[in-house]
């Protein structure tokens, strides 16, 4: 399942979910059926591999036709081969990307992706981490055969009107075929007919055209009342339907002003997790039930926020946020990466690529109502800056529909504080330091008001405390679950109940897999950042119950 709803009634689209061959280059002489989506460290043999290695398999063709590949996360880099002809090169285990191929002949081929997970110059934002890099094909991929004019993208910006709403609607149409031809599209929306201007696109071009309409008889989409309507896209030569796409969305907007974020005008109480894509058996290849398990989970905890940290989630876990109403800051894929890591010279062009691919590819998605950069980064230097602010631009020139954010933890120090929407801190007082929990977010937020986030909404967007599951302590010690409870429980007293502040995100929901190739996480209890309020099986620590006293109020 690609993603939670079909989105093709005329094209034909195969999944490739399923058993691949893998091959990894281990020197082993070893071939493994492997599932994808999947982690090759699901393995016994390849419990710690990093490496290359190569999954293959054969695909149909029903027709003569043109062929799209379509990968929805690759870890962390793929080269793609069809019949022996590299087709796409992708880097960034976090965003899709696909690959068009004209003229395929219809029967057998043989569909190969060589991956890469290892760590060097040439990846800038994979590095050895305070979560897992894994390896494989760890998100949905499908093989579409497709008419030479087919349409990439729909884009759809809602917005209110006196009497209820409007919307435009954006095609991006390509045609890859070997001469030119007219476009004639339409969408369907809610009982309305939106007609594009006809064009005609020379071979190897592509355009985008635009129509708008009227809606006054939908129902917005809420947190409260998630309402959600599917827009076809339909392109025709002469009578018949020769490609379309279908999109769901939802009609609700997002603001932010007087220090509050706002969706359709109301203010909102952000109540959030962070939540990395990383589940105990099967690593980021995070499956659709336990997908929906986690947001019950975060639900069941009264919670109505999720922070995709550090990167672009998977598209179906949106789509699950999208029908429950949870509101998503999603932001692209850099954690704690320092001036020299910025000044790699495959960083800015690698955030660039993410951001692009993130937005592209998920703005329709009600849910997320906030996009975040570059977590705890250089924000402190000058050089710093200079990437924060093209970082920022890019995004208001892709969306401006919505606020953009950054949570730095470069406090009392940081020179970006005026360039985002909202403005948001991690602060882990209780954990790493002993600061008095109140103090330290007093000091926080009168620093922020001083130095560039004067009138801007506040989010604290990390906070918490380790725990090994299990390990309990009348003392309450450190370590212990009684102590990360004592700890956030103290911090959701301050941070809700705090004028300023409009939305928490705890560090964090589940303990996740880190990285031993960098020594501060090698040092981490049992290889895994354990300041999950469940452990990486969900099993709820004693803080699971604090939470819900907070949240679920
Ligand atoms: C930072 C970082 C998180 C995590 C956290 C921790 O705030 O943003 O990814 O590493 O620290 O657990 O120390």
């Amino acid at each position: 399942m690609i993603r939670l709803f079909d989105r093709h009634s005329v094209r034909s689209v195969k999944e490739l979910d399923g058993m691949w061959s893998f091959t990894p280059d281990n020197g082993s002489g070893k071939t493994y059926s492997l599932p994808v989506p999947g982690c090759w460290e699901q393995h016994p043999d390849l419990l710690t591999y990093r490496g290359t290695g190569t999954f293959a398999r054969t695909v149909r063709v029903t027709k003569d036709t043109a062929v799209r590949l379509v990968f929805k996360g690759v870890s962390h880099t793929a080269d793609v081969y069809f019949d022996g002809q590299k087709v796409a090169h992708h880097y960034n285990a976090f965003t899709p990307f696909t690959a068009e191929i004209p003229g395929v002949k219809a029967g057998e081929h043989e569909l190969t992706v060589k991956v890469d997970n290892r760590f060097s110059e040439a990846s800038a934002l994979h590095i050895p981490n305070d979560y897992y890099t894994y390896g494989g094909i760890t998100r949905p991929a499908a093989l579409e055969e497709i008419d030479d004019l087919f349409i990439e993208r729909v884009h759809f910006t809602p917005e209110q009107t006196g009497s209820g709403w409007k919307a435009t609607v954006e095609l991006t149409v390509r045609n890859i075929g070997a001469a030119a031809a007219e476009l004639d599209a339409q969408a369907e929306l809610a009982g309305i007919t939106l007609r594009f201007p006809h064009e005609t696109i020379p071979a190897g071009g592509e355009t985008i055209v635009c129509a708008e309409a009227d809606f006054p008889d939908v129902n917005a989409w809420s947190p409260d009342a998630p309402n959600l309507y599917f827009l076809r896209a339909i392109l025709r030569r002469g009578e018949t339907e020769t490609d379309d796409l279908i999109e769901r969305v939802g009609f609700r907007t997002v603001s932010w002003q007087g220090g509050r974020l706002c969706v359709n005008g109301n203010p909102v109480f952000l109540k959030g997790f962070n939540r990395h894509e990383d589940y105990a058996a099967v690593g980021c290849a995070v499956p659709v039930q336990l997908m929906a398990q986690d947001l019950d989970l975060m639900a069941d905890m009264g919670a109505n926020a999720v922070r995709t940290c550090h990167y672009p989630n998977d598209e179906r876990f949106l789509d699950l946020c999208d029908e429950r109403g949870f509101l998503v800051w999603e932001e692209n894929h850099a954690r704690g990466l320092k001036l020299h890591h910025m000044q790699n010279p495959n960083f800015e062009r690698q955030c660039e690529d993410c951001i692009r691919e993130m937005i592209e590819n998920h703005y329709n998605h009600p849910a997320i109502v906030i996009w975040g950069i570059l977590n705890e980064c250089a924000s402190d230097t000058p050089e710093g800056r200079v990437m924060y602010k093209k970082q920022f631009e890019q995004i208001k020139s892709l969306d401006t529909t919505r606020p953009t954010t950054t949570a730095t933890c470069q406090h009392f120090k940081d020179l970006c504080l005026d360039l985002p929407d909202v403005v948001s801190f991690n602060i882990y007082s209780g954990w790493y330091t002993d600061a008095p929990i109140a103090e330290a977010c007093e000091r926080e937020i009168e620093w922020i008001r001083r130095d560039g986030g004067a009138g801007k909404p506040l989010i604290v967007s990390e906070f918490g405390a380790a725990a090994v599951y299990g390990y309990r302590d009348p003392g309450h010690v450190k370590w212990s679950e009684e102590r990360q409870s004592d700890v956030l429980d103290e911090c959701l007293s301050v941070y809700m109940n705090h004028p300023e502040i409009t939305g928490t995100f705890i560090w964090m929901f589940a303990d996740c897999r880190v990285c031993e190739e960098n020594n501060w996480f090698s040092t981490r209890a049992r290889g895994h950042n354990n300041k999950g309020v469940v452990d990486e099986y969900r099993r709820p620590k004693i803080a699971y119950q604090t939470v819900k006293n907070h949240y679920k109020k």
